[in-house]
């Protein structure tokens, strides 16, 4: 069994666990940093493994147009491409087409699209998506489904629901026919729970899913525009009908307190470019809430961004962080995307130790109220 459900929170549905993946162990509730082109931007694989990244995210659109999954196959796949040797997850690219291309036309068939790059018209499948997976050789491939928007009336959340649902066993179907293999080796495939807000058509999703038995399962359609209530709503209308035994995956995903929120629920595994995302906007993330660096009050603070933070970012001053941002130098990116990643991955080392230790639910509602203090 890939996954293993070792311990679970006294007062909350909080899970700790692990993953064995073909390019090592993943310690669940985990953050996966986001490398949408085969790269954490600003960021070496070394960065990331001094960081205690355990794995990252790729994704199937980006690279299947550029540089081409053929070309990445014929490289090695996308690990010895990229130099990244522990796990990776890569996204179908449904949803990428559905947020980047212009011109998205669903068909049974999949989606036809033109590229944001040149324009040329595209189409992606079930099968084609997971053959692109195939070829970049990720530890985990999503399967391909259609996120329907937000606000989504219930009309278009069932027929949408039905290719999510469709398309799923179309790509069980392929990898059964392509991937036979059951060793340790092999990629693991993940479902996705669409429904948009409605609570009976989550349910069916992940009863559906379930029964299709993957190796976890995620939930989908959520982030999308949607209040935080109808967020956690959409997690709370999914968790309870998928297998305890396997893990939970929230698809880009969200705040430090919406993680912690959501781990609170029994989700166990994440994806956001949020940290990368504000890092080259000029904020960092911190125990007290996010700091915006360019902000004057920073112009002479002898004093580091964030005390705890990783040694790359704590030996300069907030004052110079600040010099390099306004002055365009790229050092400022990459000290911001260093101090936010890391802050992302000790809240999930945090929120593992206070899960085993049975106090997850004070640690959340401690860390969340100095975070939203803001009082830095
Ligand atoms: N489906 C897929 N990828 C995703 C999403 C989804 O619904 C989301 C929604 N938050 C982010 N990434 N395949």
């Amino acid at each position: 069994m890939p996954f293993t459900l070792y311990q679970k929170d006294l007062s909350t549905d909080a899970r700790l666990g692990t993953l064995e993946l073909p390019h090592g162990r993943v310690q669940t509730p985990i953050f996966m940093p986001v490398g949408t082109q085969g790269s954490v931007k600003t960021l070496h694989p070394q960065d990331l493994e001094s960081l205690g990244a355990q794995i990252i995210l790729g994704n199937t659109y980006h690279l299947s147009l550029r540089p081409g999954s053929g070309l990445i196959r014929e490289m090695g796949g996308l690990h010895r491409f990229s130099s990244w040797n522990r796990p990776i997850l890569t996204d179908s690219g449904g949803f990428q087409v559905w947020s980047l291309a212009k011109l998205r036309k669903i068909t049974e068939e999949g989606v036809r699209f033109q590229n944001h790059l040149d324009g040329a018209y595209m189409m992606l499948s079930p099968e084609r998506s997971m053959e692109i997976q195939a070829d970049l050789g990720s530890d985990i491939a999503m399967l391909f489904d259609e996120c329907p928007p937000y606000p989504c009336d219930r009309k278009y959340a069932e027929s949408s629901l039905g290719y999510t649902l469709r398309w799923a066993r179309r790509c069980k179907t392929w990898v059964q026919e392509h991937q036979p293999c059951s060793g340790e080796g092999r990629q693991h495939h993940f479902g996705i729970v669409q429904g948009s807000v409605y609570a009976d058509l989550r349910k069916r999703c992940a009863e559906e899913l379930a029964a299709m038995d993957f190796d976890g399962y995620a939930i989908g359609g959520v982030s999308v525009g949607e209040p935080e209530e109808e967020m956690l709503r959409a997690i709370d209308h999914s968790v309870p009908w998928l297998p305890e035994d396997k893990p939970r995956y929230a698809m880009g995903l969200g705040t430090p307190p919406q993680l912690l929120e959501m781990i609170a629920r029994g989700v166990d595994m994440f994806d956001c470019v949020m940290p990368t995302r504000l890092a080259r906007h000029g904020v960092a993330l911190t125990p007290d809430g996010p700091m915006h660096i360019k902000n004057q009050r920073w112009a002479a603070d002898m004093r580091p961004i964030d005390p705890k933070g990783h040694p790359h970012v704590t030996q300069f001053s907030r004052a110079y962080v600040r010099h390099l941002f306004k002055a365009g130098e790229i050092l400022a990116l990459r000290l911001l995307s260093f101090q936010n990643l890391e802050f992302y991955l000790r809240l999930m080392a945090q929120a593992r130790e206070a899960i085993a230790a049975g106090t997850f639910g004070s640690f959340k509602d401690s860390f969340i109220a100095r975070y939203q203090a803001n009082d830095i």
